[in-house]
């Protein structure tokens, strides 16, 4: 048997003299340990792959990874080495070349253009903090549950990106009049050719706000390979399918994309709670687009003991991008509610920090957070649901126990 530290050693191995950002090769990954996330069938490998810690291993080809919980806890920028991962296709790429690297700007252009990373990097440059989650983080707590990747709370992260308005870059290449929509494709691959590949488009006018950016870093470091290196599209305030990986190629369109990924898969129920009830289908759907309110309580975890008395409470929220307004807690299970102190406010897409020092008698207590953001919408009390277990965003409960 290979000891732990060896076998680490080995699974950093995976990077070759190219250097540790441009070449990865997934297939050397170990399974370590495991965890069990707290629903039917939870338990999971822990795996390390290159550049990153031990995370959760939900799939290998392609690699997908989930945050282990307790990360944020430890401060509200998601270090890199613990960010998630998530794929579709198979056919990823191991070794990119950022001197040869190319990001093409084509179809309903004045100008089709190709800009070297390099040049990217030479035009002024913007950086957001903003949220990436999978549409379904949090998928494995459906109740009923839904078919798809079972995941628990680890499938986001929050970073500082660095790059380029997708804005100034269509104004180089000089957008035709009449285009609708902008597609956006990446360097991974379906392995058979039954699969469609991976693209996703956005309305023109989103993709010319300003803030809608390709990012070249990440956390002051170029993009870890697993997300997205050299380039990633980064949509602020949108779940995480519209942030293209590896992107290689934009076009501009003059009608409403319409293949797998938006017309199929990544919808919602379209109407206003974007819900059904469990168990049925929606009769109209629209693609998936700005994340729920969202919050947590990081630093005490389900089943808990703690010392009777004051115990300071700590956690996150987030929202689709009108920025966290307040976070009120209750520890009777909902009865009453405290306003929660913010912490430092990093932008409207940014995790908002939340602390509260609360007073615990001796027993059982069930803490819940809710969120309101700056438009005056919260969370539901109870789980809403719809069959691709998308939008996950009921008020949490952890239930602790003081002595
Ligand atoms: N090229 C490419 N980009 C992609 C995907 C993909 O399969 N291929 N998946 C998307 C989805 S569904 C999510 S949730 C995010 C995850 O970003 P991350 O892997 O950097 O955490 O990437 C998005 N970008
Ligand atoms: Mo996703």
């Amino acid at each position: 048997m290979l000891d732990r530290r060896e076998l680490m050693k080995r699974a950093g191995a995976g990077l070759t003299a190219l250097g540790a950002a441009t070449t990865l090769d997934p297939l050397k990954s170990f399974a370590l340990d495991t965890v069990t996330l707290p629903f039917d069938n939870g338990e999971r490998p822990l795996v390390k792959y290159p550049q990153k810690r031990r995370l959760i291993g939900i799939t290998s080809r392609p690699p997908q990874l989930e945050t282990p919980f307790a990360v944020f806890n430890e401060g509200v920028i998601t270090p890199n080495d613990a960010f998630f991962v998530r794929y579709h296709l198979a056919d990823i790429p191991l070794s990119i070349d950022p001197d040869t690297f190319t990001l093409e700007i084509k179809g309903s252009v004045e100008r089709p253009t190709k800009l070297s990373l390099k040049e990217l990097k030479a035009m002024p440059a913007l950086e957001i903090v903003a949220v990436n989650q999978c549409s379904g983080n949090s998928r494995g707590f459906f109740n009923p549950r839904v078919a798809g990747g079972q995941l628990g709370n680890g499938a986001m992260g929050n970073a500082r990106w660095r790059g380029v308005p997708l804005k100034a870059v269509l104004d180089k290449a000089g957008v035709k009049a009449g285009a609708k929509q902008v597609t956006f494709g990446g360097l991974d691959g379906p392995v058979s050719d039954k699969t469609p590949d991976f693209a996703k488009a956005l309305d023109l006018d989103h993709a010319r706000d300003g803030e809608v950016m390709l990012a070249y870093a990440m956390n002051g470091a170029d993009l870890p390979m697993l997300n997205g290196f050299p380039l990633r599209l980064v949509v602020p305030g949108y779940y995480g399918t519209y942030w293209v990986k590896h992107l290689n190629e934009i076009t501009v369109i003059d009608t409403v994309f319409d293949n797998f990924w938006m017309k199929s898969a990544y919808r919602i129920p379209d109407n206003d709670c974007n819900c059904v009830e469990p168990g049925t289908a929606p009769k109209t759907t629209i693609p998936i687009n700005r994340f729920t309110v969202r919050s947590f309580i990081t630093s005490v975890s389900d089943g808990a003991r703690l010392k009777a008395g004051t115990t300071t409470l700590k956690g996150i929220a987030f929202d689709g991008g009108k920025g966290i307004k307040d976070v009120a807690i209750s520890t009777d299970g909902g009865k009453a509610w405290m306003p929660a102190t913010l912490g430092k406010d990093l932008g409207n897409y940014s995790f908002r920090e939340w602390t509260l020092p609360v007073k615990l008698a001796a027993g059982p207590h069930e803490i819940k957070v809710r969120a309101t953001n700056k438009a005056g919408v919260s969370q539901p009390m109870e789980a809403l649901w719809n069959p691709a277990g998308y939008l996950r965003n009921v008020v949490e409960t952890v239930r602790v126990t003081a002595a």
